[in-house]
């Protein structure tokens, strides 16, 4: 079996820049597949999306569930992308799931039980911007969690989420991007290891 790809996961608040980056990972590492979530080109990826461009509403709890089972849908693909040897790079994965529906008034442990058995990243990283200042990029405001009072409990929960977990990085995402992929070093990340569960 050829050795498996490295599973990276960029997190942080909307327009933190984690596209872009995620495009110039894939470029500078070669062999990955980036995939999003929400991934809104399968069935409740369109509920999802109808939900974020606010032609449909739902409780919390009910879209908090929705954005798991995205995951859950994709995880084989994921599992057998690494184990083909591609890396495979999230823009967004259940981190996200937690911090935002958390800062709906969610309860945290609730937040996280649907997604316990996923599998966890070689890293994260995080690109941690002051709200403030992401709110001065283009855009902001087409979507239903894009506001500021929301973006500021979101950040709050990232970095009490990130401070938890073993394999985050965080990242000044007010950095250019060449500065971010150099910081990232993942060149120190151990792909020998098996892939373990999230939580
Ligand atoms: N989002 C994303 C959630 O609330 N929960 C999740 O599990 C995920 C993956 O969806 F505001 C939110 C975060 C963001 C919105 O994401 C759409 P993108 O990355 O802006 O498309
Ligand atoms: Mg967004």
């Amino acid at each position: 079996m050829a050795v498996r790809g490295l599973f990276i996961v960029v997190e942080g608040i909307d327009r933190s820049g984690k596209s872009t980056f995620v495009r110039a990972l894939a470029a500078r590492l070669g062999n990955s597949e980036i995939m999003s979530f929400p991934n809104r080109q399968t069935q409740i990826g369109s509920m999802i999306n109808s939900y974020l461009t606010n032609s449909i509403h739902m409780s919390d709890e009910a879209i908090h569930l929705l954005f798991s089972a995205n995951r859950w849908e994709c995880k084989g693909l994921i599992e057998q992308t690494l184990n083909a040897g591609k890396n495979v790079i999230l823009d967004r994965y259940a981190y996200s799931g937690v911090v935002y529906s958390a800062a709906k008034g969610l309860d945290l442990e609730w937040c996280m039980a649907s997604d316990i058995g996923l599998l966890k990243p070689d890293i994260v990283l995080y690109l941690k911007l002051d709200p403030r200042e992401a709110q001065l990029r283009g855009n902001f405001g087409e979507e239903r969690y894009e506001y500021l009072d929301l973006q500021k409990k979101v950040s709050d929960n990232y970095d009490m989420l990130m401070g938890k977990i073993n394999n985050c990085k965080v990242l000044d995402a007010a950095l250019p991007t060449e500065s971010l992929l150099e910081l990232a070093e993942l060149g120190s990340v151990d792909t020998t290891k098996a892939l373990e569960k999230l939580w």
